[in-house]
């Protein structure tokens, strides 16, 4: 187990992997095979544990991050009921960092060190959060696509091999699914309503349909991590087939909406019984993955900031924590 820093991989910094024998690593692959659930004190290729390490930290850093967006519109929800929704999602997305952290720490890697990789922008965190919310109906758009694009991905998750992930996955995708709801209803609020508000919902689609089919990642032919992670069944669909079901379930939803779908080339496909859609902007893609997406800086400066104010009450927990131990002792 390492709990110290991680290089950009996950890999403690500065060491190698001990030497795996072939026999252990075809045990393993055996127990994948059989569908049985690799638990934390369960040997394990060290790849294996560095792909998690990297892909649960990263999920659990767009929970955190993922706040943000939405927290822009705490104070100005349009009514009361709306508002204490909208504050009980932001508290949801915090609980589902704070089981992912977990989930990430029984692998070895501390908190605090996935922290410090986030702030100082060496881990990554979905894209999605990079784009502002500019108006009430982008919190709608956000539930409906965003958390429908995370259910689509997520679902699989709570199959993951790693038993940790796949538990918290569980909850999580419980809770997504009300978020995504209450996505959708403030979307047919604003779309059965006056010209002016549906107007807006549409605007928010045009915004937000491209960078959410973003999330999915990068095509199959370009996702360097795919075949591994679908051999150890930490991904039981690749980045395309996920896409696709999302386009296949979205794209009704926006018709019952009655808002239009910015993408020109997409048509129903008889044969195949899928939507075809146009082509992904990947340069927009790499760009915000590089950190130069419309909010990226704010995201990051923010999320420093609340880590430095937090730091007291770190202290103070700390402090009462030792102070219980040692009366315990
Ligand atoms: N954004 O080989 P690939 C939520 C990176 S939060 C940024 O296909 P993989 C919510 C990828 O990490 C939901 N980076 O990778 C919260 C890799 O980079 P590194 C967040 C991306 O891991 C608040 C490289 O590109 N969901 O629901 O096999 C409010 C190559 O990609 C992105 C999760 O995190 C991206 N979009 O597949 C509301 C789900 N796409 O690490 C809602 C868990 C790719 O080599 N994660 N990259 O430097 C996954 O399922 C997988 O990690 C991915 C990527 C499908 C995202």
């Amino acid at each position: 187990m390492y709990t110290q820093g991680l290089d950009q991989q996950g890999k403690p910094e500065g060491k190698r992997d001990a030497p795996e024998s072939a026999a252990d690593l075809e045990a393993f692959q055996k127990r994948i095979d059989a569908e049985e659930k690799i638990e934390a004190k369960d040997w394990m290729p060290a790849a294996y544990r560095r792909t998690l390490v990297r892909q649960i930290s990263q999920h659990a850093h767009s929970e955190i991050i993922g706040m943000q967006p939405e927290g822009n519109w705490l104070t100005r929800a349009p009514t009361l009921k709306r508002k204490a929704i909208l504050l009980a999602k932001v508290q949801d997305e915090a609980g589902h960092g704070l089981y992912l952290y977990g989930a990430a720490e029984t692998l070895g890697v501390s908190r605090d060190q996935m922290v410090a990789d986030l702030l100082s922008g060496k881990a990554k965190y979905s894209t999605i959060f990079n784009y502002p919310t500019l108006t009430w109906a982008d919190i709608g758009t956000i539930g409906w696509l965003v958390d429908g694009a995370a259910i689509m991905n997520q679902i699989p998750l709570c199959r993951c091999s790693y038993g940790p992930y796949a538990r918290a996955m569980v909850r999580i995708c419980k809770e997504e699914s009300f978020h995504q709801r209450q996505g959708f209803d403030i979307m047919l609020v604003l779309c059965r309503g006056s010209g002016e508000q549906k107007a807006m919902a549409q605007d928010a689609l045009d915004r937000w349909w491209w960078p959410s089919l973003m999330m999915f990642g990068p095509h199959d032919s370009e996702s360097k991590h795919s075949a591994k992670s679908m051999a150890w069944k930490i991904k039981r669909f690749s980045n395309d087939e996920l896409r696709q079901k999302f386009v296949d379930a979205t794209v009704p939803q926006a018709e019952f909406l009655g808002l239009k779908m910015p993408d020109d080339d997409l048509r129903y496909d008889k044969k195949s019984g899928h939507y075809r859609f146009g082509e992904i902007d990947w340069q927009e893609f790499h760009d915000v993955i590089a950190g130069n997406g419309p909010c990226n800086r704010q995201r990051l400066e923010q999320r420093t900031r609340a880590q430095d104010d937090g730091a007291w009450v770190r202290e103070a927990a700390c402090a009462h924590a030792a102070k219980h131990a040692a009366k315990a002792a």
